[in-house]
């Protein structure tokens, strides 16, 4: 093979990035308020009792840049015109929304919803069936979503029938297209500009299910049945934007010797207030970023960065914290803070980056 077409042929698997099946635990899953792990792979969003709420979510962002596919199984329990229904969310934020009607996706902004409604509330513009529709920003009432509603089922019937039902969720980002199939028909294929128009440029979002009961009710289960996306492990800066804290700095009396991974004398005094903001803040999560300068190898130097990061890991963790509240990654020579031709700046680039966001689940 040609070099050039060699070159060309890794150009595009640059610009797009298969999606990989995930191999998934239920540790990396959130849960909120009365969601709890159910039996396989199932984790039950409600309970059979009035005024429930809960939600799962995948605990790392996705970027939807890159292909996005599910299959689940989903229980609506067995008591038609129960209550409220099941959504399927891309947010931002680990957060889960207002429920009852909203079923925790209302009030998220920005966010895309598909609502999956078997209750039907006048004053929102439900239809007396079983419907989905693709809302966004939280707003439940139809007059506002991106697609109407539709019967869930292709026949109408009732879903709220103590059987489980096989959703599909796939996004494809090249041609910006959303697809919902219930029971094995399409019910939803919208083209949208996911990222630029829905999450305003931004294609870092988390993904999970909430659901809600009133004074209806029922079981609202979600089993996992196969994941296709590829999840976001490092935090480049932008990603700040969206930390609710905002909050992120830099590690300064953490100079690493050139070339190791040892952790310097200084790290008892610079991590410890680390550690104590964290067991003090127990809702709190942290991203840690390692840096180098420019000189030598890149692909080095980013190795050499993501182990470091992992070294100031690995201390957080000896100290008590969980590591499901941290994590690292290396960025190497990117985003210099300081010139790389001084031996001050090259100084300043080598660091660790502390940002810091709270899981408001
Ligand atoms: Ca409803
Ligand atoms: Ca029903």
């Amino acid at each position: 093979m040609k070099t050039g077409y060699l070159i060309c042929i890794l150009s595009l698997a640059w610009i797009f990035p298969q999606a990989q099946d995930v191999v998934f635990e239920k540790d990396d899953f959130i849960l909120s308020g009365d969601a709890s792990e159910y039996s396989g792979q199932c984790f039950r969003l409600t309970s059979d009792r009035r005024w429930q709420g809960g939600g799962v979510w995948f605990n790392k962002p996705i970027d939807l840049r890159n292909p996005f596919e599910m299959e689940i199984d989903i229980s609506f329990g067995c008591r038609d015109e129960g209550a409220d229904g099941i959504v399927f969310i891309f947010h931002p934020e680990l957060t889960t929304g207002f429920q009852g009607e909203g079923m925790g996706f209302g009030g998220l902004y920005p966010s895309l919803g598909v609502e999956m409604d078997t209750y039907e509330n006048y004053h929102l513009g439900d239809p007396w069936y079983d419907h989905v529709a693709l809302m966004r920003n939280g707003r439940v009432h139809h007059a506002t979503g991106i697609t109407d509603p539709v019967s869930l089922t292709e026949s109408g019937q009732n879903v709220e029938d103590c059987s489980t039902h096989r959703v599909k969720i796939s996004w494809e980002p090249v041609g910006n297209i959303f697809q919902f199939s219930f029971d094995g028909s399409v019910r939803i294929k919208k083209e949208i500009q996911l990222i630029d128009q829905v999450f305003y440029g931004n294609s870092l979002v988390y993904w999970g299910f909430s659901s809600a009961t009133g004074d209806k009710y029922n079981t609202h289960l979600v089993c996992l049945e196969r994941l296709k996306f590829k999840s976001v492990n490092v935090f480049p800066s932008y990603i700040r934007d969206l930390l609710l804290t905002g909050e992120s700095y830099i590690l300064d009396k953490l100079d690493f010797s050139p070339g190791s991974i040892a952790l310097p004398a200084s790290a008892p005094e610079e991590l410890d207030k680390l550690v104590q903001f964290l067991k003090s803040n127990p809702r709190q999560s942290v991203f840690l970023s390692g840096f180098t300068d420019s000189s030598g190898d890149a692909t080095q130097n980013q190795n050499l960065s993501r182990r470091r990061a992992a070294a100031v890991a690995d201390y957080l963790i000896r100290q008590g914290i969980d590591p499901k509240r941290i994590h690292s990654s290396g960025l190497g020579e990117t985003n210099p803070i300081a010139p790389n031709d001084t031996a001050e700046g090259r100084r300043k680039n080598r660091r660790i980056e502390v940002a810091l966001m709270i899981l408001r689940v």
